[in-house]
């Protein structure tokens, strides 16, 4: 009878997803993550902080992948600086994307001219090899060029999402290794910077609390835009909308300041039936905001679509 009462208990009630410990990885300081699901895995394309921790040291992207959320395989640096002829330093914020058997993995990096530029590499699975596609950046508005994140709609067209201090974005052509320079400003398209878009800001530095961070993630037919908000240290917001262009509603705080790193930075995906967040913090011994780590925790939703904010798990 009590293990009639368990099961039914535990039918009403879905279990909790186990979880792994945070941080994810413990070895090296990891950042910036961007999930992807494929294959009944979950990779995570993440930054890697080193040097003397008094600035964002990178130089290359390390790939970290589980079946089950709890155990996570770091297999390496799976890109680097030199992979870009280009590029002179700065391995920042990427993101890595599927379409058509090929994933490609766009990039910030500074140029050896000088500037943030964002690039893409191409590769035949989740974990490469990946080459340099352009031998030149996809993209290099002079301003502000980083933090990319790709989305793919339903319908087939893909973005290309970045940005700091202004949120921009570009359609991508089907070969995700170009873009309709016919729309914006040579196929750059800004949003309007509104409080009403991204949020009041506690400080007059901006004209918003969006700061950089962009990750585009789609519920039913609602598109949700995460982003690392300011004032400085950063916290995790969101913005609603009915097109993956917006227009964007402003929708709330996700996760507040904490964790020891004063920058923050979202990703989201769906996994087996649940929504996580992945983020970083400060948290590892010699923890810092140039050495920081990749966590992950579950997000839920209200029923009105609305996140429920969350709480570092580690915290
Ligand atoms: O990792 C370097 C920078 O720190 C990223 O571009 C930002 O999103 C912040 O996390």
């Amino acid at each position: 009878w009590a293990a009639r009462i368990t099961f039914a208990a535990s039918a009403l009630l879905p279990l909790a997803p186990a979880m792994a410990a945070n941080p994810i990885v413990q070895t090296i300081y990891t950042a910036d993550p961007a999930p992807l699901v494929h294959g009944g895995r979950v990779y995570v394309y993440v930054g890697h902080d080193e040097g003397d921790r008094k600035f964002f040291d990178m130089r290359d992207w390390h790939v970290l992948s589980s079946t089950d959320m709890v155990n996570w395989t770091d297999h390496g640096a799976r890109l680097s600086l030199q992979d870009f002829r280009w590029a002179k330093k700065h391995a920042w914020a990427g993101h890595t994307i599927e379409r058509d058997g090929q994933f490609f993995w766009y990039v910030p990096v500074e140029q050896a001219s000088g500037g943030m530029a964002i690039g893409v590499a191409v590769g035949p699975t989740p974990l490469g090899p990946f080459k340099d596609a352009l031998g030149k950046p996809l993209v290099f508005d002079r301003q502000g060029d980083i933090d990319p994140a790709a989305f793919l709609d339903n319908d087939g067209q893909a973005y290309l999402v970045w940005g700091n201090p202004t949120y921009k974005w570009v359609r991508l052509n089907r070969d995700m290794l170009s873009f309709d320079t016919t729309v914006g400003d040579s196929g750059v398209m800004r949003h309007p910077m509104t409080v009403e878009a991204f949020g009041a800001r506690a400080k007059p530095d901006r004209a918003t609390a969006y700061e950089e961070a962009p990750w585009i993630y789609k519920r039913g037919s609602r598109y949700y835009l995460f982003y690392a908000a300011g004032p400085i240290p950063e916290h995790l917001a969101y913005a609603t909308g009915p097109s993956p262009t917006g227009p964007w509603t402003y929708g709330g705080v996700v996760m507040k300041t904490q964790g020891g790193s004063f920058t923050n930075h979202p990703g989201v995906v769906d996994f087996h039936g649940r929504t996580y967040l992945f983020y970083h913090d400060g948290s590892l011994p010699g923890g810092g905001g140039f050495s920081r780590s990749v966590c992950v925790d579950e997000l839920q939703f209200n029923a009105d679509g609305s996140i429920v904010p969350l709480d570092m798990s580690r915290t």
